[in-house]
């Protein structure tokens, strides 16, 4: 079922707004009231099927996922949503009819990201709705509605500096107020209880502050189907039915304060991505939009069944990591205190109708709440908690006779703390990693203890992304030979482009994917140029690493790698070497001091090497600010060379790796995430795989035998290079900037504490590897055959397919057959 596209009606509906919104014609309104008319024309087109697809779950009551995220990173619609209707060019032939003299893309640049989201898991998220749809599942995602998402990252003189992202300043064409959906969430107070007159225990919450939850729907469009499910954000507003009472009362400061509580709610999303801080305000998000997602499930399951035992087959909450693992708890609360169910059946209930995702292995990631911030701020919710975990701890002991100090080791509440990946387990049928070796990780080390108890609810579903947006959108011109050489139907099965295979050795196809690869590199070029104002060479290898700042993702070694290429240049000026174009772009959380100083690093030694008239013929290094998922678009389609060179065991499993592989570009890469499974899809000739492995990082580890001391002292060239970070070649200014970095590579020998990324131990490596991409490139025909062949191998990293793995393996849901009267 396509979307059904009319003409003149999407002409009239264009030139309307123009004059209603902005009392203008066309010829004078500005490039921003021009992408409004037009978003709000197909939006117009979106709603008769976006209430089709409501009307659908009303009359079959499908069961239906609640992904529960606080982190959507969904970036532009506009641009995605013409793909996912099939009607890019018909919009584009309409402007064009109109006179307007601006290509669609100018349009969608107007459009600012919806950035409410950090990185790989907001954005899976993202991917994950785009595929839901796509593939007819009835599903919400569920968050929250910042009014700031996650900042926006100028570079000055070198250093990081952050400035709010005001996404909703011209309001936002796609989204639908729901005020008929509002729901009030209570924070703080008193727990009381009373006994009824059948000897029933009853608790009631007192002395509350309280807010009203607002949904905003956003349109989530799926790919030529006619198929919109909701992505529904959750505003906070003051509860002014509450306040006049209050004024009654003379309590003036509690309505006060409930006045500040819901306009900080939802003021910012937290930049901490993989590093926990137990801050208060980061809690009552949670709970917010966790309780009015579960209240508002639980009223519509409601209207349409009369026995809460039938939930867990008709509604799923997924929790996309531990940030709404206070579901399983509000759940429970919800049918022990509001529907009056005994703790058993509602232990079952919640326990057959909760899932977790885990995402990180970080230590410093796991959320853990201090009892008594987590008590005083939900005091009927820790009550729950408790006692979950009293029986929890209890079956441990009689049903499992575990030892004293395993069941210490498994509660969920110890040491002051509230154990959210524990609470999250114990609530649920399902427990996943997000890549094979991921998983296994789990099971054999981070959470063996409750794998040995529970061994049947853990399982693995490895990420995916969606092709429509990142290649289908950020790469039309191979979208278009893709299809032009094998059909369309790699838009809903990317499996198909195993087709593309024999290609790669024929030389028309292989001269038309490598021009589209240079035209891409160019894009890439005026991108840069404009925003850096640095000319790159794009018959240069494009050697890209893009992702958030951490130490684990190791992008030090990769500007480590950098250094010593400048020094080889420098001793042997007449040498051949091929030119290489280094591309960085990532934020750092804005309180994480090392990783900003990583990012000052990679633009000092930018600043070296691109003012080194010897090394600039062969070397560029260009920092690209304030990465997004707009610019991913133009960087990730013009990749070479994806970097990809996580600390083994740490990358969970990496989602650029798969969006760089899917457009052409050969992986540099460790042993790790999702890695691992790109290796075995294209096999050993096409990646470069370097570096210690998961096993061999883990028993280093362990035995406390790594010397990174040893290294510095044993090899010249690392040697060389990291004086260079205290000698005052980089920062002749201020000789001491980068002390703290060198001194954290090597303390002194055998100190657990130094280089706990082992980027020493690999440097050598993966320089050894980045040798055998040069040697690789110079054949340019090789190179070209394996970058096809990279393509051709990614069918299984699309979000589809993890999509249909977690429907069939987790969720039990069935695509919506939809009645085509229905449109
Ligand atoms: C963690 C935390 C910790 C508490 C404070 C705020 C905050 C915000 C975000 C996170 C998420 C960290 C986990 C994460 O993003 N993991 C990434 O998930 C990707 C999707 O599964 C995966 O591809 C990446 O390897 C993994 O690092």
């Amino acid at each position: 079922m396509s979307y059904s596209f009319n003409k003149s009606k999407f002409k009239e509906e264009i030139l309307d707004h123009v004059r209603n919104f902005s009392r203008k014609t066309l010829e004078d309104c500005s490039l921003q009231e021009l992408y409004q008319a037009v978003a709000f024309a197909v939006r117009d087109i979106i709603t008769d099927h976006w209430i089709a697809t409501q009307r659908a779950y009303n009359q079959k009551t499908p069961k239906t996922l609640y992904y529960l995220s606080m982190e959507f990173l969904i970036g532009r619609a506009l641009g995605n949503n013409l793909v996912n209707m099939g009607i890019m060019e018909e919009v584009q032939e309409v402007l064009d009819e109109l006179n307007i003299k601006i290509n669609l893309a100018a349009i969608e640049e107007q459009e600012p990201d919806a950035g409410l989201g950090n990185g790989g898991l907001g954005r899976l998220a993202a991917c994950f709705m785009d595929s839901l749809s796509t593939l007819s599942y009835p599903a919400y995602g569920c968050g929250i509605r910042y009014n700031y998402g996650i900042f926006k990252q100028k570079i000055e003189d070198g250093y990081q500096v952050e400035y709010p992202d005001d996404w909703l300043k011209n309001g936002n064409p796609w989204e639908v107020k729901r005020t008929d959906n509002a729901r009030e969430i209570k924070f703080g107070g008193t727990v009381s209880s009373f006994v009824d007159e059948r000897g029933k225990i009853h608790f009631v919450q007192q002395d509350y502050e309280s807010v009203l939850a607002i949904p905003y729907d956003m349109p989530i469009v799926g790919y030529k189907n006619g198929f919109i499910n909701a992505l529904r954000l959750w505003d906070a507003e003051a509860p002014d039915k509450f306040i006049l009472r209050f004024f009654d009362q003379g309590a003036y400061q509690k309505a006060v304060e409930q006045q500040t509580l819901a306009k900080t709610l939802v003021e910012v999303l937290y930049p901490n991505d993989n590093h926990y801080q137990g801050k208060e305000l980061r809690l009552k998000q949670q709970y917010f939009f966790v309780s009015a997602t579960l209240q508002q499930a639980i009223a519509k399951f409601k209207k349409s069944h009369s026995s809460l035992y039938l939930l867990p087959e008709k509604v799923v909450f997924q929790m996309n990591d531990t940030h709404p693992a206070v579901a399983v708890a509000e759940l429970m609360r919800i049918l022990l205190d509001e529907e009056q169910l005994e703790w058993d059946e509602a232990f079952d209930i919640t326990t057959r109708t909760c899932a977790y995702t885990n995402h990180t292995i970080m230590i410093e990631a796991l959320e853990s709440w201090p009892i008594d911030l987590f008590s005083k701020l939900l005091p009927r919710i820790y009550q729950i908690i408790e006692e979950i975990n009293r029986r929890f701890c209890i079956s441990l002991r009689e049903e499992h006779h575990l030892s004293e100090n395993i069941i210490h080791n498994m509660s969920i509440i110890s040491d002051g703390q509230i154990k959210m990946a524990y609470l999250a387990i114990v609530g649920s049928f399902s427990v996943n990693g997000v890549a094979a070796i991921h998983t296994e990780i789990l099971k054999k080390d981070v959470l063996k203890n409750f794998y040995n108890v529970y061994p049947q609810k853990f399982n693995n579903k490895t990420n995916g992304i969606t092709q429509r947006r990142w290649l289908g959108h950020a790469n039309p011109e191979l979208a278009a030979l893709i299809t032009h050489t094998i059909g369309d139907k790699w838009y809903t099965d990317l499996m198909e482009l195993k087709k593309l295979l024999p290609y790669a050795h024929d030389k028309s196809f292989m001269k038309e994917f490598d021009d589209i690869k240079f035209h891409n590199k160019v894009r890439l070029a005026q991108y840069v140029k404009e925003h850096n104002g640095i000319v790159l060479n794009p018959h240069s290898i494009y050697d890209v690493q893009v992702k958030r700042l951490h130490e684990y993702k190791r992008q030090l070694m990769n500007v480590l790698h950098i250094l010593m290429l400048y020094n080889e240049i420098k001793d042997n000026p007449n040498g051949n070497f091929v030119p290489r174009t280094f591309i960085f772009g990532a934020k750092a959380a804005p309180g994480y001091r090392k990783a900003k100083l990583i990012i000052k690093l990679i633009n000092a030694v930018a600043d070296k090497v691109n003012n080194d008239p010897l090394v600039r013929k062969y070397l560029t290094v260009v920092f690209i600010e304030n990465y997004n998922v707009s610019n991913a678009e133009i960087i990730i389609p013009a990749a070479n060379v994806s970097e990809q060179i996580s600390t083994a065991s740490k990358e969970a499993s990496g989602t650029s790796n798969m969006k760089f592989m899917l457009n052409g570009a050969l992986t540099v890469g460790t042993l790790d995430g999702a890695n691992i499974e790109i290796y075995e899809e294209v096999g050993p000739e096409n990646i470069f795989i370097f570096g210690l492995t998961c096993q061999e990082v883990l028993e280093l580890y362990k035995s406390g035998n790594y010397s990174p001391w040893d290294i510095y002292h044993n090899d010249s060239e690392i040697n060389r290079t990291l004086k260079s970070l205290i000698n005052g070649t980089l920062s002749p200014d201020s000789p001491d900037l980068f002390v703290e970095i060198y001194e954290s590579l090597i303390n002194r020998a055998g100190d657990n504490l130094s280089d706990p990324y082992f980027i020493l131990k690999d440097l050598r490596p993966y320089h050894a590897a980045q040798k055998l991409v040069d040697k690789a490139y110079l054949d340019k025909e090789g190179w070209i055959q394996k970058a096809i062949i990279n393509t051709a191998c990614s069918g299984k990293f699309s979000s589809d397919r993890t999509i249909k793995q977690y429907s069939s393996e987790i969720w039990g849901l069935e695509s919506l057959k939809m009645n085509k009267k229905s449109y």
